[in-house]
């Protein structure tokens, strides 16, 4: 991906480990189901969300505030840190209950934002999507984020490249995303 720094580990969990982060995360996770205004009507996003960290963050127009880690959380965050070899101070979650629930095409670029983001998926395998902002001709990249995966987005990624977890109409189990990030102001 020319202008991009993604990194893939495919199985960075193993199977044991993802079963019981998966439960532990569904069970303790203070899951909420946001609202989002448009076209002029207050809609429920297509997943929960949850938002955990040191800091407040506003995200797609909805304000977080800041809340304590638990430790499920700041365990996964250690672990991550560990390899990628940034620092996050807060985490995004989504609960994707079933093939319906999704996050469209975007690029997480907001300037109060670190460059480096890293993704963790537990649950239901589901396609995933990266395009290019500007450049047409270069082919979007598709793969699948497995259970106990980590994908790493660092550098000029999110300057460049969109993302996104299309719907999909295959009966498929829930899925839990964590993204980890770096507020920086
Ligand atoms: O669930 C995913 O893999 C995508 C999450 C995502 O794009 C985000 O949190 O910005």
């Amino acid at each position: 991906m020319p202008q991009a720094e993604v990194y893939y580990a495919q199985q960075f969990f193993t199977k044991e480990e993802s079963d019981l982060y998966l439960q532990r995360l569904a069970e303790q996770v203070a899951w909420q189901q946001e609202e989002i205004k448009m076209f002029g009507k207050q809609l429920p996003l297509p997943r929960l969300t949850a938002w955990y960290g040191d800091k407040g963050y506003t995200y797609s127009g909805l304000y977080n505030a800041p809340q304590p880690w638990l430790p499920v959380l700041q365990e996964l965050k250690e672990r991550v840190e560990a390899a990628s070899g940034d620092k996050y101070n807060s985490v995004l979650l989504n609960y994707y209950r079933h093939g319906q629930d999704s996050m469209g095409w975007h690029s997480d670029d907001e300037k109060s934002l670190g460059p480096g983001i890293a993704s963790v998926s537990f649950g239901g395998e589901r396609g995933f999507a990266f395009r290019h902002r500007e450049r047409k001709d270069i082919p979007p990249v598709k793969l699948t984020l497995q259970h106990g995966s980590l994908l790493l987005m660092q550098g000029n990624t999110q300057r460049h490249w969109q993302h996104q977890l299309p719907k999909t109409s295959r009966p498929i189990a829930p899925r839990i995303n964590l993204t980890f990030r770096n507020i920086i102001s």
